[in-house]
């Protein structure tokens, strides 16, 4: 949020956006999860398990032993962002689903050591995460401009209108494997719209690989995904007044290796009713699962695919000993 120092008038603005905005997520948020819970297979959408703990317990997720997907991203970046950025000279880089940003600084510092940084776009739902990284990133690079947009990707990408080109779009974090095929599509597509013929697009995806490796991903032994997975309906708790009792639900993660993906549910120990405002009574019986999340995982041939389907083109493919790959992708005309 903008602070505009010693005028009233501007601050009431600015907080009655910041009431729209909240306004706007909580009405969303019941949508999602009147349509999520009235579905045969429950399911609520992965993107809220992330409020501050959320956040925090993802964070340390990245840092699991069992978790390799951030630590070989990071490699892959590291190795590969100098010549990337040093061919493309991006003058904005956009970032997808931002997070707290952490690889973004490798691709920054190539792109501030190639002279070609002008501005960072960070997209993201979550707004103070947004406005805290924002932040950091003024301090870091003093030359670059920062411009946060709060959106939902799985709807809108919510960009400013002009851009210093070429621009680099950054969807990272395998985050694309959160959807299906047709949302993975439309959201693709979507980038491929707003992409001009030098713009590229970089894009982290898992691979496809051993059950027991990327099943042990999403089943650390310190119980921090199982943590996390519950910590959806502490959210829904909180933000709706609902009253699921988190400690009846029960991890489970497992990988389907005909539809090359994890799928995350919460299990129920018992038969139960959970009450939410504005939603209703939702039954739950004993065993049946929510499904929290899906991870999709791919290869080159179905990365190709899903890139030709939003009108893109595959440029370039790098992996890090098959676990993890980055996939550079440009406009088809
Ligand atoms: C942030 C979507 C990439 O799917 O691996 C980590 C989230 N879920 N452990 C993933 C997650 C469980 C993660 N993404």
């Amino acid at each position: 949020m903008t602070r505009r120092e010693g005028n009233a008038a501007p601050a009431a603005v600015d907080r009655a956006v910041e009431i729209r905005l909240v306004d706007e997520r909580k009405t969303a948020m019941i949508d999602d999860v009147r349509d999520g819970l009235g579905r045969r297979q429950k399911e609520l959408p992965p993107k809220y398990f992330y409020d501050e703990r959320g956040s925090e317990l993802f964070e340390k997720i990245t840092r699991l032993p069992e978790y390799y997907l951030t630590r070989s991203e990071r490699s892959l970046l590291e190795t590969h962002a100098h010549s990337l950025v040093g061919a493309l000279r991006p003058r904005t880089l956009v970032e997808l689903g931002a997070g707290s940003a952490a690889k973004t600084r490798i691709l920054l510092d190539a792109m501030r050591d190639a002279g070609c940084a002008e501005q960072y776009v960070p997209v993201d739902v979550s707004q103070d995460f947004l406005a805290e990284t924002a932040r950091q990133l003024r301090t870091e690079y003093p030359s670059l401009r920062v411009t946060p947009a709060v959106a939902d990707i799985s709807t809108s990408l919510g960009l400013p209108d002009h851009l210093p080109r070429p621009v680099l779009f950054a969807f990272l974090g395998s985050t694309i494997g959160n959807f299906d095929a047709p949302s993975a599509r439309a959201l693709l597509g979507r980038i491929r719209r707003v992409m001009r013929p030098f713009d590229r697009l970089l894009l982290g995806a898992d691979l496809r690989k051993k059950r027991r490796v990327v099943e042990a991903a999403y089943n650390d032994g310190r119980g921090v995904t199982a943590a996390f997975n519950r910590n959806m309906l502490r959210v829904l708790n909180r933000e709706l007044g609902a009253d699921f009792d988190v400690a009846s639900f029960s991890h489970r993660a497992f990988y389907s290796p005909d539809r090359h993906r994890i799928e995350m549910h919460l299990v129920s120990a018992r038969d139960q009713v959970v009450h939410i405002p504005q939603v209703g009574d939702v039954h739950v019986t004993k065993g049946e699962t929510i499904r929290t999340e899906i991870s999709c995982k791919y290869d080159r041939p179905s990365v190709r695919r899903l890139l030709r389907a939003a009108n893109l083109r595959l440029e370039q493919w790098m992996t890090d000993e098959d676990r993890f790959a980055l996939a550079v992708a440009l406009p088809r005309p």
